[in-house]
């Protein structure tokens, strides 16, 4: 078999990618381990940039966003027992969607299929070869049977844990990353959010986000020891926990529930550089990972994405390598902002073990500085609703 574009991964980098190019008129395929189902099976993310939202639409797959999808104009930051409103769209024009990284999973392969697009789950032994020549292909397994798909490009959209940056060669690659030493205990519940936006919490015990699916279903997210296991977070001792770290009105407002999802995530930065390998690119989690605290990882794998698929436009439109050749730099230069913005709400908002007394006040000045600052609103609120593409 063979394509323009081989993308190994349908996660929303894929996939997005995929759309892209097929709107573009170039040809790809996408190979993925997993089923459809273990892929929508995943919680993840849950808020949308502009720019996210701007991609699903260009692709013909943002339909049902825009219909259930809720729009958010602010945020707020709670800390020394009250809430402060960050009024985002009042500084930047720009707002946020709160639509779960399912639901634009499903819209992306809805619109695949309904292209006729070439997806190949359950594909075993997944393989970039001779991505450093201009004859790269992919080789991969299904129902036992070795298959070799022959490409002019491979996008290594398959997440953190993928084949595509394993297979660079160590001294191609430079790596950094930050691996924080706590771990977020995240629940939904069928249950209507504690408040309009989304909540923030600073708090002596740890840092609480309150954020939702929808208006019947919600989110959170408590900051607990790495080592932890859901098995010791029964629902009655996270709803606990939240309330002692909410101020009274949240907690007054709270409504509990079952939780239909439990799970503990790990927190860390990563970047991989570069992100162009000869004719093999990374997008996506493939090439860096955030804490969620910014809700950057969904919205940087769309950027990528964005910026990949006009590279491979320009390159078969008009024979030009220049799009492809600045790939990386360009990439990495918004995936830097948004490692830094996430590190530094990561920072600013969690309770490090070492941080002492000393580190505590600062944080509270720095959130208190925030508050009261239009400056300092506006400098997260344009980091928040996505910097420009
Ligand atoms: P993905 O990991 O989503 O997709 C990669 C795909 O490649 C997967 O389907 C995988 O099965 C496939 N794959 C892997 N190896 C393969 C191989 N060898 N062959 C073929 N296929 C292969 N971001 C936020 O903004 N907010 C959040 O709250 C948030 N919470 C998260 C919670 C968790 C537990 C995790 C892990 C991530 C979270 N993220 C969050 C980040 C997340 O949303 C990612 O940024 C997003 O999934 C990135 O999408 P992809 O790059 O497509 O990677
Ligand atoms: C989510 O809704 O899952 C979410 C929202 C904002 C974040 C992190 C997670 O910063």
């Amino acid at each position: 078999m063979r394509t323009k574009v081989a993308i190994i991964g349908a996660g929303p980098a894929g996939l997005l990618l995929g759309q892209l190019l097929h709107a573009y008129g170039i040809d790809n395929v996408i190979l993925e381990r997993q089923t459809p189902d273990y892929v929508l099976g995943r919680i993840r993310a849950g808020l949308l940039e502009e720019g996210t939202v701007a991609l699903l639409d260009e692709v013909g797959a943002g339909e049902r966003a825009h219909r259930e999808g809720l729009v958010h104009e602010g945020i707020e930051l709670a800390f020394g027992g009250a809430r402060h409103r960050i009024a985002m769209k009042a500084a930047t024009g720009k707002t946020v969607m709160i639509y779960g990284q399912t639901e634009v999973t499903l819209d992306l392969m809805n619109a695949r299929k309904a292209a006729g697009l070439t997806s190949i789950y359950q594909a075993a032994d997944v393989m970039p070869h001779d991505f450093d020549t201009d004859h790269p292909r992919v080789s991969y397994r299904r129902d036992g049977v070795a298959h070799e798909l022959a490409c002019d490009f491979i996008a290594g959209c398959d997440g953190s844990h993928g084949v595509s940056r394993a297979s660079v060669k160590a001294s191609a690659i430079q790596t950094f990353e930050r691996i924080y030493p706590f771990g977020w205990l995240g629940i939904l519940s069928e249950t209507p959010p504690v408040s309009h936006e989304l909540i923030y919490s600073n708090h002596a015990r740890g840092f609480a986000l309150c954020t939702m699916r929808s208006t019947h279903r919600s989110r959170y997210y408590l900051q607990c020891p790495l080592e932890d296991r859901i098995e010791q977070w029964p629902d009655d001792r996270f709803w606990d926990e939240l309330k002692r770290r909410l101020d009274r009105k949240a907690v007054d407002d709270l409504v509990t529930g079952p939780s239909i999802e439990k799970s503990i995530a790990p927190l860390r930065s990563f970047v991989a550089e570069p992100m162009r390998f000869g004719r093999m690119f990374l997008a996506g989690d493939a090439a860096h990972i955030v804490p969620p605290t910014g809700a950057k990882g969904l919205n940087l794998a769309a950027s990528d994405v964005h910026y990949l698929s006009l590279a491979f436009r320009e390159f078969y439109d008009e024979r030009s390598s220049a799009g492809i050749d600045g790939y990386s730099a360009k990439a990495l230069s918004r995936v830097w902002k948004a490692v830094r913005f996430s590190w530094w709400m990561t920072s600013m908002l969690h309770k490090f073990p070492d941080q002492g007394e000393f580190g505590a006040r600062i944080q509270l000045a720095e959130l208190d500085y925030l508050v009261s600052s239009k400056a300092a609103s506006t400098s997260l609120s344009e980091n928040y609703v996505g910097l420009p593409y």
